[in-house]
């Protein structure tokens, strides 16, 4: 054998005895192991150490129990002459027991011949002996308690206080929980308070004494709380194993241990609890505390709650519904917020008008000041979202300088929001009729002025039926659709009703919408709208303003009362100067006036076949001779069923509207119940008299 080896050999044995003699540790938390030590704890029962390194002895479940021994026994006797060693231990601990009131049951530190202290019961007996094992000498159990119940089987003083137990539970010495400050001034200490707790026990071998001292905080204080006189050799056997042992019973407590110092025969570190792992749990000092808190938690969170909800569902109330379809070119889309702070919020100083699908609302756009027509179209409107999906996939792509032009829309959830130029000189009916009988007769518009709206009006009926690569049928062609831009031109609006065809395919509905007194009569037989529906449509507009009256005057006389019958009576009787509106008072160019008649009259001859296109009334408008019209269109011997609806009417604006593809004679007759209705004009009160210049 080298010297080298023996060396080595020396070496190895000795660090081997040292590791055997091992006789002092410490644990800053338990999961990094113990300083010089074991580089464990052993485990026992439901004992467990969490991740921040804080050993847990028992949960607030009922009798558990949980064991935790530092895993290598230690020489606590000198096994020569029996006499046990002094020792001195630090450990910091809490227990936050299930109701603040009550412990349950408390923990101790143990000395024992076992880890595991087999046939140990919970509840008060601690998980350190069974109940025929109390007092038994040959356990060799000693252990310090600290109890939190106060068992009269083992004469306890109260449920606050430690103890020193040998072979049992029955304390051969035990104090109230307190500690003495740095006054001398002894403290009470709750021990089930749930805060981080310290204990030092020290025995002194030679002296016989031990020493427990408790504290809630780091330094140790000078004076125990007991000062036992004990002689430990006759208790201890040579080899023991040390840890803590805890219960819980019918009530329960966690207990909880952060940091452990041990050391044989010296006096051993304090703790400093700062350095150690704190408790996971909030302090349940107070139950009313804790309850006020929890109260005005869930409070909070109720009003957190109650303000998200409300919040989405402002958010999705107000949300922009975006379809396909909206992707496509044209006008673009607008924030909700974007026009209800152009309108400021929909008020009624806004209001432009009230229509058959919503109100009409003026507003300025808040980035580039333009002023719109804010079109918002309901839910409740009877003919729903389709024709309003309709009126923007055809007006979108359509300019012309007599067009209203639809700058974009917006959809919210129950509303279409539709945003047209703004035209400030109003809608023609608001020009030729008189509607408020109280009110200001309406500002009189010339005759150059009318025939100019005329010409604009055609000339933009004839863009939609030819100008582009669809058919585009406007269906509700009339006065009130007929705005006045700042220049005054006549511009057609409202394309709720409009419907494209292809060119070639045979356009078909099964809507009838339109308003009574502009409906062609093959429109009421068969609901079928075409381009010659809107020329008879454009007829009665001409001859609306041409005469500054309603299609059907309810007021007038018999003979007066369906313009149209009135007109052509008075053409074929070379008298068409009586129908002239009377307000111009002769000022008119009585050849435009002629020809406007005759191709009023022509647009609306009750067969669809004999009715001009748009080119062509937009030809003879545009200087035309009546002599070059056709000859007059001879007088129906059946009227198309418009004469016959026109009694069932109060008001010539009535919009009608029904989901029948064919409108027999017998259908118009019940008319009432079949036909749905709905005034979106007032009804004029007076007749024209009031209106005519006195
Ligand atoms: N772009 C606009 N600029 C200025 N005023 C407008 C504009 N659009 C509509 N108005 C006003 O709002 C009123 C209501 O229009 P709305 O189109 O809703 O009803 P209507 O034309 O009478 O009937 P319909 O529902 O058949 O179109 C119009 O009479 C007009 O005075
Ligand atoms: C307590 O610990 C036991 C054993 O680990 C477990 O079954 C029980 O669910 C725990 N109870 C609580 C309240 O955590
Ligand atoms: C044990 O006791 C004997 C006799 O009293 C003594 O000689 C010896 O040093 C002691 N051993 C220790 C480790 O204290
Ligand atoms: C009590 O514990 C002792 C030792 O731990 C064991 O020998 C005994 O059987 C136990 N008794 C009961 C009733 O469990
Ligand atoms: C402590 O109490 C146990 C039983 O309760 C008894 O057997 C023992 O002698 C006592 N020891 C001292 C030092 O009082
Ligand atoms: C126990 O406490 C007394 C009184 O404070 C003290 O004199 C003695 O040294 C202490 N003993 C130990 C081992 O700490
Ligand atoms: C039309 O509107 C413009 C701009 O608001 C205004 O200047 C003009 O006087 C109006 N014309 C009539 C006839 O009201
Ligand atoms: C996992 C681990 O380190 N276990 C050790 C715990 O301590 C005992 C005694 O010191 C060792 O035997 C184990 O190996
Ligand atoms: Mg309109």
């Amino acid at each position: 054998m080298s010297k080298r080896s023996i060396l080595f050999t020396l070496l190895f044995s000795l660090s081997l005895s040292a590791a055997a003699q091992q006789d002092e540790f410490t644990y800053i938390g338990f999961s990094g192991g113990a300083n010089g030590g074991g580089s464990n704890i052993s485990l026992n029962g439901v004992a467990e150490v969490d991740n921040s390194g804080i050993l847990r002895l028992t949960n607030e479940t009922s009798r558990l129990i949980g064991h935790a021994f530092y895993p290598a026994a230690l020489r606590f006797r000198n096994a020569t002459s029996g006499a046990a060693f002094s020792f001195s231990t630090a450990f910091a601990f809490a227990i936050v027991p299930e109701y603040p009131k009550l412990g349950g049951h408390g923990l101790a530190f143990t000395i024992a011949p076992t880890k595991e202290l087999p046939g140990a019961l919970p509840s008060q007996y601690l998980g350190l002996v069974n109940a025929s094992d109390v007092g038994n000498p040959t356990n060799h159990v000693f252990a310090v308690e600290f109890d939190t119940v106060q068992d009269f089987e083992f004469g306890d003083i109260n449920d606050n206080h430690v103890g020193v137990d040998i072979y049992g539970l029955v304390s051969n010495s035990s104090a109230s929980a307190a500690y003495y400050g740095g006054d001398g001034a002894k403290k009470d200490l709750n021990l089930k308070g749930g805060f981080t707790i310290q204990a030092w026990i020290d025995y002194d071998g030679g002296e016989k004494v031990l020493n427990v001292t408790i504290s809630p905080f780091s330094s140790k204080p000078s004076t125990p709380l007991l000062l036992f006189r004990v002689d430990l050799s006759p208790v201890l056997l040579d080899d023991m194993f040390v840890g803590f042992s805890a219960s819980t019973g019918l009530l329960a407590s966690s207990h909880y241990l952060f940091g452990w110092s041990f050391k044989m025969k010296c006096v051993s570190r304090s703790l400093d609890l700062s350095s150690l792992p704190s408790l996971p749990l909030p302090k349940k000092k107070n139950i009313t505390l804790a309850i006020a808190a929890s109260i005005t938690a869930f409070v909070l969170l109720i009003t957190a709650i109650a303000a998200a909800a409300a919040f989405i569902f402002y958010k999705i109330k107000n949300a922009d519904v975006i379809e396909q379809w909206e992707f496509s070119c044209g006008p673009h889309r607008f924030s909700y917020e974007e026009l209800k702070r152009a309108t400021h919020g929909f008020r009624d100083r806004e209001l432009l008008g009230l229509g058959g699908f919503g109100k009409v609302y003026r507003g300025t756009l808040p980035g580039s000041r333009a002023e719109v027509a804010v079109k918002r179209v309901s839910h409740e409107s009877r003919q729903g979202i389709r024709e309003f999906v309709a009126e923007i996939a055809s007006i979108g792509r359509l300019r012309h300088r007599n067009l209203v032009q639809l700058q974009g829309w917006c959809r919210r959830r129950g509303d279409l929001l539709l945003v047209y130029d703004y035209m400030p000189n109003g809608s023609l009916d608001k020009l030729l009729f008189c509607d408020d009988p109280c009110g200001q007769p309406p500002p009189l518009i010339s005759w150059p002025q009318r025939f100019r709206i005329l010409r604009g009006v055609a000339s933009a009926l004839l863009y939609l039926h030819e100008g582009w690569e669809q058919v585009v049928i406007h269906r509700d062609v009339k006065a009130s659709n007929v705005l006045l831009d700042a220049e005054f031109n006549g511009r057609l609006g409202d394309f709720g009703m409009a419907k494209l065809h292809d060119h070639g395919a045979n356009p078909s509905t099964t809507r009838l919408v339109g308003t009574v007194g502009y409906l062609a009569p093959e429109l009421t037989r068969t609901g079928r709208a075409s381009t010659s529906s809107d020329v008879f449509a454009f007829g009665a507009l001409v001859l609306e303003v041409v005469c500054g009256r309603r299609p059907i005057e309810p007021k007038a006389s018999p003979e007066e009362l369906v313009l149209l019958d009135w007109v052509r009576e008075r053409w074929s009787a070379g008298r068409w100067a009586d129908v002239v509106d009377p307000r111009l008072d002769g000022e008119y160019e009585r050849e435009e006036a002629a020809v406007a008649i005759k191709l009023g009259l022509w647009c609306s001859h009750p067969s669809a076949a004999a009715r001009p296109g748009m080119r062509e009334v937009v030809r003879y408008l545009d200087g035309g001779d009546v002599a070059e019209l056709p000859p007059f269109p001879r007088p129906p011997e059946s009227n198309g069923g418009l004469d016959g609806l026109a009694p069932f009417y109060p008001s010539s604006a009535e919009k009608v509207s029904t989901g029948s593809t064919s409108l027999g004679e017998e259908a118009v007759g019940s008319a009432h119940s079949s036909l749905s209705l709905h005034s979106h004009d007032p009804m004029p009160e007076q007749g024209l008299d009031h209106c005519r210049p006195p």
